[in-house]
């Protein structure tokens, strides 16, 4: 199973073009609203520096990267979750996606119609963020009134579910996303069935004009996403996928023109997979050095399955070097000599920068 991340905005937002530079596919990007239709779905490389430190360490010929999955989502408008725009079509699709990127029209792009004719990047924030909170309160609205009906009837309580079903309901009735609220962990597991875009990680992606780069602009997502404790990176998607369609040798020369200091498609990639919380453990396999990711307290033996089926299956132990003490010291061999590669069992919990060597037995 992969990590997904769902592009979202308003129309003509640019998100096509972020996601052409981000999968270098091409999908339609055309100067009208939904030339997407189905969702398009990519692969990207997660950016990773400790993978090139290992594959120097270890002579990996090869060192391949984990990877997050990217959707592009058709534009939402203001009354989606009456059917607006095919709303409701694209709101289910956000529910299957596990992070969300939500990219804010910031560039003027004269000649691409904006769907309310103005540059307002905190207007079009909250316009999405509203058809997202009035779709997920009537799912909570329709579970409580269920529940509520239920326990007229049967002696089954669902105390906890209510409990953290009211929650959500007071927080989206004051317009706030349940992401960051304060719910313990059982609540947030009882409401994983329900798919509610508000409680999944969110961030924004702020498309701004290529004479901005290099100045403040952008900064009045920047202040918003501060409010709201999220995440935010600035870039100009139409350079981003200039740059990303140019020959690799090409693209240091093309950066340096328009003064752009870093890949901002590798910042999106980073910060969808961070903001996922996930787990990322390497394995060594004759010359083939490969990041992978999992859930937090994943069990080893699971992980060993996502390597290999056989691997879950015949799982005797794991040897496990923290990624801190292999670079230390420099080779597995010497973290053995130290005495730093722990055996662990089964139900030993993954974690961030293992390196692992699976051992099983068919
Ligand atoms: N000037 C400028 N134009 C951009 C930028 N990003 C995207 N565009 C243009 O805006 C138009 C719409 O971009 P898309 O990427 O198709 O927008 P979208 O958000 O996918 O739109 P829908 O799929 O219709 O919801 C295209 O003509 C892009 O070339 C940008 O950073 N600057
Ligand atoms: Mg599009």
């Amino acid at each position: 199973m992969g990590f997904s991340c769902g592009i979202i905005g308003l129309p003509n937002s640019g998100k096509s073009t972020i996601f052409n530079a981000l999968t270098a596919l091409s999908v339609a990007a055309q100067p009208y609203p939904f030339c997407t239709i189905e969702p398009n779905v990519g692969i990207a490389p997660v950016p990773d520096e400790r993978l090139a430190r290992l594959a120097a360490l270890t002579g990996a010929e090869k060192a391949t990267p984990t990877t997050i999955e990217f959707i592009d989502i058709a534009g939402l408008v203001k009354d989606a979750h009456k059917g607006e725009g095919l709303g409701n079509r694209f709101l289910a699709q956000i529910r299957e996606v596990d992070a969300v990127a939500h990219v804010v029209r910031c560039f003027a792009g004269n000649n691409v119609p904006h769907v309310y004719a103005t540059i307002d990047p905190r207007r079009d924030i909250e316009t999405i963020e509203t058809e997202i909170i009035i779709a997920d309160l009537e799912i909570v609205e329709e579970r409580l009134e269920k529940m509520e009906r239920l326990a007229r009837v049967s002696k089954e309580k669902h105390a906890e579910e209510q409990e953290a079903l009211r929650k959500v309901k007071t927080s989206l009735e004051a317009g706030r996303f349940i992401d960051t609220a304060p719910l313990d962990p059982g609540e947030r597991e009882i409401l994983k069935s329900f798919s509610l875009i508000a409680a999944k990680p969110f961030f924004y992606v702020a498309n701004i004009d290529e004479k901005d780069l290099g100045s403040p602009s952008g900064s009045p997502v920047a202040a918003l996403a501060a409010e709201k404790q999220r995440k935010v990176v600035v870039i100009c998607g139409k350079l981003e996928e200039e740059l990303a369609l140019l020959p690799p040798e090409e693209r240091a020369d093309f950066m340096a023109m328009y003064d752009m200091k870093e890949v901002g498609i590798e910042k999106i990639i980073r910060v969808g997979y961070d903001i996922l919380d996930l787990v990322t453990f390497y394995t060594v396999v004759g010359k083939e050095l490969r990041a992978w990711t999992v859930g937090k307290h994943t069990p080893v033996v699971r992980a060993a399955g996502k390597i290999h089926t056989d691997m879950e299956r015949g799982f005797i132990k794991a040897e496990v070097i923290p990624y801190e003490d292999f670079v230390r010291l420099g080779s597995e061999h010497a973290a053995r000599e130290a005495g730093l590669a722990r055996i662990e069992g089964k139900e030993y919990e993954v974690r961030d920068g293992d390196v692992l060597h699976i051992r099983f037995n068919l």
